[in-house]
């Protein structure tokens, strides 16, 4: 049978509740630069990323910005698009699970597991939070069966909830794992995935009737189907399933997963077992990277050290930023972003080894051989040896790439290069050319442009524009991404042919200036000082006794005598009041006129400069009294709308 020239490699669906870092960047840059490689080798490549649009995780975070759900993914899906496109990311398809196409192969899988029995109605019991709206085990729950995240406590429920049979695959996939050892990578993840198979593995939970935002179950729609039995289908949806069979049969069986090791248990487990019930092969493939930390710390929005790769890729390039993350850290273990790690890589790495190679070769050519590839003389050891290395490399390589070894991969692409580089210093062609030696000059000088040819094909697949650009200066025609690494044959390239514009491709970075620069991001990044005035704590019971209420301002005037006095017309819905304030400084009567505006109605009554101030507004103040801001509420509402 004729080999399967076909690669589908996936990342895995980002949530859309907040902006992409660079946790995600990750993934998908490498994902990209398997992509990348598989084509560079012949392969016919499918590469699906998309987003996890469904769920109580963006339902809340719909609700906390006051959008419909439907609305918050919507623009927030625009920057994973974004993002991609500025990383030069070559995926063929962008799957969101609110489109039409999933949904419909989601319900169809569904139905077809309960037709077989795989899925049954049955009652979920848990620790639930009501306003949380979350279930939490005894074991994540906090200190006296309280919520861990809002401290409330915890009531035990049942709901009526559909389940998939996983205890039913416990053996067939012990035996799927145990045939095949490289279905997870590493193989620390290996072993940990089948320790936790053998623990046992329970029946799961897959619908939910306290969400909202979600596939219905068809027939039943008072539930919607877990948002990870719903996400995980992602990979078939994208592959054609069901339906389209020749590209089902094509990719499928090629399948690699990539992702962190955070979810690995839904991709080794939950997912193999979906597909096992459903008849269909599980992943070939799931291979579980490291988790970055930033400067040594855990990323986290409120410590404000999240790495946004837009701001990477403005000030360092897409390709360094590329680069540094698959050369910095095996594949599969940890590491720590720091930008002057990433700097360094860039002034040594980049500028000082790759850089000068080009710039030193093309330099010569221009000056000894009138910018022209000169033609070889017979090769000396010396060249040999490296013409050698150059074909051991392009297996080294290979090697590596195909078992995700990024950074071993480049390493050896570094090795030749810096060989190259010393083969400079050793052969000395500006010496041969001021000697006139034109035939060992030509054989040097072809040497080391064959060397930089190779060099772009095996940095392509992690900096692409950076091999088109060495291609573009060496004079060669056609984006080295595009050509296969088995056309390569070291002596194929033309003498005579002219060199392109040199220019330099990675600028050293000055440490000083770099230093100085980081440090003015960082301050104007920074935290606000703490303005130190904090109140006691209250409960909920001391809130509740404010009445907060909407309310329009229906006319303004000025407190005689007063400056700073405003007296202020409102107009409650079910009663007009007036009230006396000190804004007179930061608004006009003409900004305040038809506001609506937050007034604590139950304020006991005072007079001031001889008017009755019934109520108080509520605005936000700098510590130094400058600015100050109304809280007005940002769509209609019935005047009188109590604010909790
Ligand atoms: O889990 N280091 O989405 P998600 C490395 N929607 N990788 C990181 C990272 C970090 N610090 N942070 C995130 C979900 N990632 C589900 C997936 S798939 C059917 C559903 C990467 O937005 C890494 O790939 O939380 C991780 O697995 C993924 O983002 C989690 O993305």
């Amino acid at each position: 049978m004729a080999e399967n020239r076909a690669f589908y490699i996936t990342t895995p669906i980002y949530y859309v509740n907040d902006v992409p870092h660079i946790g995600h960047a990750y993934t998908t840059i490498a994902a990209d630069a398997m992509a990348r490689y598989k084509r560079m080798c012949g392969y016919d490549v499918m590469f699906a990323t998309g987003t996890d649009e469904h769920g109580q995780k963006i339902q809340q975070a719909a609700s906390s910005r006051g959008l419909s759900p439907q609305k918050l993914v919507d623009s927030v899906v625009v920057n994973f698009k974004k993002l991609w496109e500025r990383l030069f990311i070559t995926n063929t398809d962008f799957i969101r699970t609110t489109e039409e196409r999933h949904i419909r192969v989601v319900q169809w899988i569904f139905s077809r597991l309960l037709e077989k029995g795989d899925i049954y109605l049955g009652s979920y019991e848990g620790w639930y939070c009501v306003p949380c709206e979350t279930y939490f085990t005894e074991s994540q729950a906090a200190e006296g069966m309280k919520c861990p995240d809002c401290g409330r406590p915890l009531e035990k429920m049942t709901e009526e909830s559909y389940f998939f049979r996983m205890s039913g695959y416990q053996e067939p996939l012990l035996d799927y794992y145990e045939k095949n050892p490289d279905a997870i990578m590493p193989k620390t993840r290996y072993n940990e995935v089948l320790s936790f198979i053998r623990s046992g593995l329970r029946d799961q939970s897959i619908s939910r009737t306290t969400v909202k935002w979600g596939v219905p179950v068809p027939g039943d729609e008072k539930h919607v189907i877990y948002v990870w039995f719903d996400a995980l289908i992602n990979y078939l949806t994208a592959c054609g399933f069901p339906g389209d069979d020749a590209k089902v049969g094509k990719f499928w069986p090629t399948v690699n997963h990539i992702m962190a090791k955070d979810i690995i248990r839904f991709h080794c487990i939950v997912w193999p077992a979906m597909l096992l019930a459903l008849g269909v092969n599980p992943p070939k493939r799931v291979f579980s990277h490291g988790w970055w930390t930033v400067e040594g710390d855990k990323m986290s929005k409120s410590k404000g050290n999240v790495v946004d790769p837009f701001e990477m890729a403005d000030l360092y390039g897409v390709d360094a930023f590329r680069y540094f993350l698959l050369r910095e850290i095996p594949f599969g273990s940890d590491g720590d972003f720091s930008e002057a790690a990433l700097v360094q890589r860039i002034n040594s790495d980049l500028a000082n080894d790759l850089g000068n190679l080009l710039n030193r070769t093309l330099q010569m050519v221009k000056n000894f051989t009138e910018g022209r590839i000169p033609e070889p003389g017979e090769l000396q050891d010396h060249d040999k040896s490296l013409r050698d290395l150059a074909e051991k490399t392009l297996e080294e390589y290979k090697e590596a790439m195909d078992v995700y070894a990024f950074d071993e991969a480049l390493k050896s692409a570094w090795t030749l290069i810096r060989r190259g580089n010393k083969y400079i210093d050793e052969t000395m062609p500006w010496k041969l050319g001021r000697e006139k030696n034109i035939e060992r000059l030509g054989t040097v000088l072809y040497t080391l442009q064959e060397v930089l040819r190779l060099s772009a094909l095996l940095v392509a697949p992690v900096m692409p524009e950076t091999a088109l650009r060495i291609w573009g200066q060496l004079g060669i025609e056609g984006d080295p991404s595009k050509r296969l690494f088995d056309e390569y044959a070291w002596g194929d390239r033309a003498p005579g042919t002219p060199t392109g514009e040199k220019e330099v491709l990675f600028p050293r970075i000055d440490l000083k200036e770099w230093e100085a620069e980081k440090a003015q991001r960082d301050a104007r990044k920074g935290l606000q000082p703490d303005p130190g005035e904090h109140e006691e704590e209250i409960t909920i019971d001391d809130f509740r006794k404010i009445e907060l209420r909407v309310a329009k301002i229906t006319s303004v005037e000025a407190v005689p005598k007063a400056d700073k006095l405003y007296k202020i017309h409102l107009d409650l819905g079910y009663e007009r009041r007036t009230i006396v304030s000190g804004i007179r400084e930061a608004y006009t009567p003409e900004d305040l006129e038809g506001m609506r505006i937050i007034v604590i109605c139950n304020l006991k009554p005072a007079t001031i400069r001889g008017v009755q101030s019934k109520g108080m507004l509520l605005a936000a103040e700098t510590p130094d009294g400058e600015g100050l801001a109304l809280l007005t509420v940002d769509r209609d509402i019935p005047l009188g709308a109590r604010v909790r």
